[in-house]
């Protein structure tokens, strides 16, 4: 990213000097739809980052631009609504938040721009909330501690984009780390860093450039179906709050009798919650291969048992699944369109590409577009 542009940019259209905080995006190893369900995810933040210039102004406005929908979007502090313009709800659902909070912060210019690719799953939106979170708490001097800002960030995707999301994806653009997956306990919010290792291998993004409509009401339908489940077991073992409590015998005897349909979505989730366990412990060990297989156990459980794949998510990681060099694939994030996330062998990364982009053209009529991604510091400021 070209930050001296950025910030030239911004004073051409603000006439300020503005200050510049950078969120990361995110991939995510291991952990699927396990967040919203008090289970573990494993995430890590990448070197493709949502950039925001901010500064404050004297009238209680918001002053927004965003440089990929090249559009403007004004409004007065006082009167935060819902905007038409879906990149500006990111933004004011967060100012909207701090205000709920009872933090006091002055109007602003908000320039945005970045390079993590939109509508692919790797968490622009999440990463331009964390933005705004932390610009606004810095300039205002408002000492919000970090998990904070991943909260405020999450719940505004709940309130002004009408996703109920789980905090996976706030929480790796805040508190991402170089060279470190993240482990995080959603339930309690303990978190620790495990050193992301790939001697000779490399984290490959196959993007299918789709984003099937149903992406977001399928997600909070999901989220209801374990819910539903979690309510069912809960008549019988009252102790359990949710599917991080719930075991498959639980499952077997309240769940299955009542609704198949509910009990493959559960059942989906209480094993991904005990693999991403077991993927840890591969990592550390740095045992890539079982790591791998484990992927692609995850990825069979998304997309057979928890139905949020699809076509061409399926046609990416039935490719690499017998090409030598390729540890392990899976789709990655809410589903229905995306990324696949892979672990490449150096050597082989380029000829895949080839291959695999070829095949997926041919098949789908659609652009594949790969990214070799690193892994990146979470939110901060850039000087
Ligand atoms: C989306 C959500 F925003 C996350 O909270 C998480 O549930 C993910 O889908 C699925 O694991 O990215």
């Amino acid at each position: 990213m070209d930050i001296k542009r950025l910030k030239a940019t911004f004073k051409n259209i603000f006439k300020a000097d503005p200050i510049l905080v950078k969120s990361p995006g995110r991939i995510n190893i291991i952990g699927e739809h396990t967040d919203y369900n008090d289970g573990f995810v494993m995430p890590a933040a990448i070197n493709k980052a949502i950039y925001v210039a901010v500064s404050k102004r004297d009238d209680n406005e918001i002053h927004l631009y965003s440089e990929s929908y090249q559009q403007f979007h004004t409004c007065s502090i006082t009167n935060i609504l819902k905007s038409e313009k879906g990149w500006a709800n990111y933004v004011l659902g967060v100012a909207d938040q701090l205000q709920k909070r009872g933090y006091h912060f002055s109007g602003f210019n908000l320039y945005l721009d970045g390079n993590v690719p939109l509508g692919a799953g790797l968490s622009s939106s999440a990463a331009l909330e964390c933005a705004t979170a932390f610009a606004i708490d810095h300039l205002n001097n408002l000492g919000i501690a970090k998990m904070d800002l991943a909260l405020i960030a999450q719940k505004a995707e709940h309130v002004f984009a009408g996703v109920n999301c789980g905090v996976m994806d706030q929480f790796a653009s805040v508190f991402g780390k170089k060279d470190q997956a993240v482990l995080l306990d959603c339930r309690s919010m303990q978190y620790q860093y495990i050193p992301l290792k790939l001697d000779g291998y490399k984290l490959v993004l196959f993007n299918t450039n789709v984003k099937h409509s149903l992406s977001d009401s399928a997600y909070n339908e999901r989220r209801f179906q374990c819910e539903q489940g979690v309510a069912w077991v809960k008549e019988y073992f009252p102790d359990v709050n949710s599917l991080r409590d719930v075991d498959l015998i639980m499952l077997d005897e309240v769940v299955k009798p009542k609704d198949t349909e509910v009990y493959q979505k559960c059942r989906y989730v209480v094993e991904e919650i005990e693999r991403v366990g077991k993927a840890a412990e591969k990592l550390k060990s740095g045992d890539l291969t079982a790591l791998g297989q484990l992927m692609f156990a995850t990825h069979k459980g998304l997309s057979q048992a928890y139905e949020v794949s699809c076509n061409e998510l399926d046609f990416l990681v039935d490719f690499v699944k017998n090409v030598d060099g390729v540890l392990g694939a899976r789709m990655m994030g809410g589903g229905f369109g995306g990324c696949t996330i892979n672990i490449v062998k150096d050597e082989k990364i380029a000829d895949l590409i080839e291959k695999i982009t070829l095949s997926y053209h041919k098949e789908f009529n659609l652009n594949l577009d790969s990214y070799v991604v690193e892994t990146d510091n979470g939110s901060e400021l850039v000087l």
